[in-house]
């Protein structure tokens, strides 16, 4: 008894771990930092639906994604965007906020991931866009 429960217990935990995290992302073909920070998505996990677009910024004006918080990619995950890159750690975060429309990190910031160039790391923040279309920090990296 107190065995097959234990059983129960990591099955559980198994079939937690093993849900599915889909994301749609959008780039240019010849954009090496998106291939990137896909990989970076990979290797946290994620299923990666690779998108080669001709026009970003239809594609960005489509799913909502306001100028000021634009960068290259653009990542969509249960109808949110994921404009930029975005930590993989950030867009479980995101998943777990109703009221965001969506996630970026706007520009290219050196040291993000799929942004790695040597040791330097550029200070940047996760911005979450809400209901209203306001700005809400949702993660802040420091830099070195
Ligand atoms: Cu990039």
């Amino acid at each position: 008894m107190r065995r097959s429960l234990l059983a129960l217990a990591l099955f559980a935990g198994l079939a937690q771990a093993a849900e599915p995290l889909t994301i749609d992302v959008h780039r240019d073909a010849n954009c090496g930092c998106c291939k990137a920070w896909i990989s970076h998505l990979q290797d946290n996990g994620f299923t990666v639906n690779d998108h080669v677009e001709t026009d970003m910024a239809a594609v960005k004006q489509r799913l909502g994604v306001p100028p000021r918080l634009a960068s290259c990619h653009t990542g969509v995950i249960d109808g949110k965007f994921v404009e930029g890159h975005v930590p993989a750690a950030d867009i479980l975060k995101l998943r777990q906020r109703p009221d965001l429309l969506g996630a970026a990190v706007p520009g290219m910031p050196v040291g993000s991931p799929g942004m790695e160039y040597g040791d330097r790391v550029d200070a940047y923040q996760v911005i979450g866009l809400d209901r209203e279309r306001r700005d809400q920090v949702l993660a802040d990296y420091p830099g070195n």
